[in-house]
């Protein structure tokens, strides 16, 4: 193996998309998404509501000038209570767990926020991944190589009061309920952080690929636990309505196998039809390496968790 010099390729005729090489290159991870942004999408709750935009534009703001802890609203409470009550017959161990030690040791609960930066610190003792506060939706390239370096991009300001069950966007209460309790969970992590390595110099079509497939896992999944099925997926652990439904006998299962997976069509404005059940993360992680290993990159990557960097090695 040959290590290649900065980004100057060997091989002229693969144009290979910029990609991070160390954890500082994340500043030009930034390219957000305008979906489902207040001020560009008139289904938004928040559209209609000057106020609530203004102070999405001051937590922006907040995010771009790197202050670490915005406010994260008041409404968490609500949501937190309603979802707390049935964690424990939907929810999988992992998530159990996390939730658990979140609510000993980083305030989570039902008297006060926590903070982005506290939350952070708790991961990165677990399993060394760490927050970074974003203004909004990022482009799936930005998000996926952003994994790689163990980094989770990740929303601070709350969703509109007048649905506090519903939100177009991620916001707090998705990242700290759906995503954080799971990302203190080392196979969990280790998956994460392989999603994002397989992403990183990827084309644009495996990028789409690699996008459902987080989809249909890290935010949609399944997993059986003692001959039962439990929810690990963050969309699911953040919404009431869709982790009763998606456990419910109604949807459709199948099991998890990435080539399929990455290939099934997916709602973002409604319930899943299908979901996707792993055996365990420890076989979702062999699958995903499989897969990975079959995506036409004319390099290989090696993470190095001394420096927090890439290695970029030729393909032997
Ligand atoms: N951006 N901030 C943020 N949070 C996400 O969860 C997120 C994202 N961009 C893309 C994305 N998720 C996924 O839909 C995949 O495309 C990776
Ligand atoms: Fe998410």
């Amino acid at each position: 193996l040959r290590r290649v010099v900065d980004d100057v390729r060997p091989v002229p005729e693969e144009k290979v998309p910029w990609f991070p090489r160390q954890l500082k290159d994340l500043d030009r991870c930034n390219m957000l998404i305008t979906k489902f942004d207040p001020d560009m999408d008139q289904d938004h709750p928040g559209y209609s509501d000057p106020e609530y935009r203004k102070r999405r534009a001051f937590i922006s703001e907040l995010c771009h000038s790197d202050r670490q802890s915005a406010c994260w609203g008041m409404m968490m409470m609500k949501v937190y209570q309603q979802l707390r009550s049935i964690y424990p017959g939907l929810a999988c161990r992992q998530f159990l767990d996390g939730l658990q030690q979140l609510e000993k040791e980083s305030g989570y609960g039902e008297e006060r926020i926590p903070q982005l930066r506290e939350v952070s610190a708790f991961l990165k003792e677990r399993t060394g991944f760490q927050l970074r506060p974003v203004a909004g939706l990022l482009s799936a390239r930005d998000f996926l190589n952003s994994l790689a370096f163990r980094v989770f991009q990740c929303t601070q300001y709350i969703r509109h009061p007048s649905r506090p069950m519903h939100s177009p966007e991620p916001d707090c209460c998705h990242e700290l309920l759906g995503h954080i309790p799971m990302l203190a969970d080392t196979e969990f992590a280790q998956f994460s952080q392989e999603i994002g390595l397989a992403s990183l110099g990827a084309s644009d079509e495996d990028i789409e690929k690699l996008s459902t497939l987080y989809w249909f896992t890290v935010e949609f999944g399944l997993c059986k636990q003692n001959g039962a099925v439990k929810a690990y997926g963050a969309g699911l652990l953040s919404s009431y309505g869709e982790l009763v439904y998606a456990l419910s006998n109604e949807p459709e299962y199948k099991p998890f196998d990435p080539e399929e997976t990455a290939m099934q069509p997916y709602q973002d404005q409604t319930y899943q039809p299908v979901y996707f059940v792993s055996e365990s993360f420890e076989d979702a992680k062999t699958k995903l390496r499989r897969y990975s290993a079959t995506i036409k990159r004319p390099f290989a990557v090696r993470y190095d968790p001394f420096t927090c960097s890439v290695e970029v090695l030729d393909q032997p």
